[in-house]
C-alpha cells in the first residue's frame, strides 16, 4: 500500500512509497483510510524538530473504516468508522494514564511520529485507543477534529475561561479556526483572534471572532488587547512563533492562564516580575484524551463546530507543506484517499 513517509534525503519533505504493514497483533485493528488532515506538527516531524524519524509514515488526523480486527478485539467491529490521533496509545497503568492525563504517559506512542500514522492507504490501530466517529459527522471534517479540534477544545478547557469572558486566540490556522469556534459556540466566551495574515483574520470574523488584531498593522497584540478590553481573561497560543507567545503574556489580565499549544522550536521570553506580580500561569497543553476527543467529535456532529477543510491528493503533501509555511492555507488541507485511488 502507498504511504507518505518522512524522507531521509530531503529534510522537511515526504516521499510516497510502497509499504507493507505487519500482520495484526493481539488488540489491533486494520483501518482503510478515508481522510487524513495535514497538521503543522507533520511538518515539524518531517523537519526533525522533535528528533529525526526517517521512514516514518506521517499522519495523526486519520479517519477510516475498520477492515479487520485481531481475534481478541471486542471494542471495535469491522465497518466501524474510527480516528487515528497523535495520542495513539498509553501504557494504561502509570500515574498519568490512571488519572485522566493519559496524553502525558511517559511511554506514550504517537501516530505519525513514534509509530506509523494515517497518511497512507491503510493503518494499524490499537483497538481500545481508536476513538469512534459519531453518526452525522462528515468524515473529512472529523479528520480535522482528530488533532486540531480536540487540541483546541482541550486547551480552552485548560484555560478555565468562563462564559462571557474574553479569550485571545493567537494563530488562526488549522488549529486556530477551530479554537475560535469551540471558544464561541461551546464555551460561550468572547474571542479576540490574532494573526499576521489578513485573510486568516477575515475568516476568523466570518466564523465568529468578536475582535481581530494583526500585530503587523495594529501594533503589539498585548498592548492592543489591554487597550481594547482591559486584557483577556485567558489566551491560547497556536501560532508557530515565539513573538506570539511573548505577546500573549502581555495581553492577559492578572491571574490569567496563557495556554501554550504551538510548537516553534524556540524559547519564549518571560519577565519574572510581570509573571509574579500579575500571578500569570503559563501552561502547556497537549492534544486531548480519548474522552476529550469523543466530546470534541460530538460538538462537530451537533454542528456547533464546523471545521474548514479542503481535500487534496496524497501526491500533494509536499505542496501542502509549502503552502503551510507560506501561511496560504485557510483552515485545514485534508488528504482524501479516494482521490488517490482514482489515479
Ligand atoms: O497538542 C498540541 N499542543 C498541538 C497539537 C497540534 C498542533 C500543537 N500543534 C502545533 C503545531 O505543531 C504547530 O506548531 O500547533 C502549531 C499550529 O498548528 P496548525 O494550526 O496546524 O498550523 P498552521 O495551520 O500553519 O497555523 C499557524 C498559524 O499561526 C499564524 C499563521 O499565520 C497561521 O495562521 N502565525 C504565525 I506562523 N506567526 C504568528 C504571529 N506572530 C501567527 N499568528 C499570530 N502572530
Ligand atoms: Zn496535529
Amino acid at each position: 500500500m502507498k504511504a507518505a513517509i518522512v524522507s531521509s534525503e530531503n529534510k522537511g519533505k515526504v516521499e510516497i512509497k510502497d509499504v507493507t504493514l505487519p500482520p495484526l497483533a493481539p488488540g489491533q485493528a486494520l483501518v482503510d483510510i478515508e481522510y487524513c488532515g495535514v497538521c503543522h506538527t507533520d511538518l515539524h516531524v518531517a523537519k526533525g524538530d522533535f528528533g529525526e524519524v526517517p521512514g516514518r509514515i506521517l499522519g495523526h488526523e486519520g479517519i477510516g473504516i475498520v477492515k479487520e480486527i485481531a481475534p481478541d478485539v471486542t471494542s471495535l467491529k469491522v465497518g466501524d468508522r474510527v480516528s487515528i490521533a497523535w495520542f495513539f496509545q498509553g501504557c494504561g497503568t502509570c500515574e498519568y494514564c490512571l488519572t485522566g492525563r493519559e496524553t502525558f504517559c511517559r511511554n506514550v506512542k504517537n501516530a505519525g511520529f513514534t509509530v506509523d500514522g494515517a497518511m497512507a492507504e491503510q493503518c494499524i490501530v490499537e483497538a481500545d485507543y481508536a476513538v469512534k466517529v459519531p453518526e452525522g459527522l462528515d468524515p473529512a471534517q472529523a479528520s480535522s477534529i482528530t488533532c486540531a479540534g480536540v487540541t483546541c477544545y482541550k486547551a480552552i478547557k485548560v484555560s478555565d475561561v468562563k462564559p462571557g469572558q474574553w479569550i485571545a486566540i493567537y494563530g488562526c490556522g488549522g488549529l486556530g479556526n477551530l479554537a475560535i469556534q469551540y471558544a464561541k459556540n461551546v464555551f460561550n466566551a468572547k474571542v479576540i483572534a490574532i494573526d499576521i495574515n489578513d485573510d486568516k483574520l477575515q475568516l476568523a470574523k466570518e466564523i465568529g471572532a468578536d475582535l481581530v488584531c494583526n500585530p503587523l498593522t495594529d501594533g503589539d497584540a498585548g498592548e492592543w488587547i489591554q487597550d481594547k478590553v482591559g486584557g483577556a481573561h485567558a489566551a491560547v497560543v497556536t501560532a508557530v512563533s515565539k513573538v506570539a507567545f511573548n505577546q500573549a503574556v502581555h495581553s492577559v489580565r492578572a491571574t490569567a492562564k496563557v495556554v501554550a499549544v504551538g510548537l516553534p522550536p524556540e524559547t519564549m521570553d518571560l519577565e519574572i516580575v510581570k509573571t509574579v506580580l500579575d500571578g500569570i500561569q503559563i501552561i502547556g497543553s497537549l492534544v486531548g484524551t480519548r474522552k476529550d476527543l469523543e466530546e470534541a467529535f460530538q460538538f462537530g456532529a451537533e454542528g456547533k463546530v464546523v471545521p474548514i477543510v479542503q481535500t487534496r491528493c496524497l501526491h500533494e503533501v509536499n505542496d501542502v507543506f509549502e503552502e503551510m509555511e507560506q501561511g496560504k492555507i485557510q483552515g485545514r488541507m485534508v488528504i482524501d484517499m479516494h482521490k488517490y485511488h482514482h489515479h
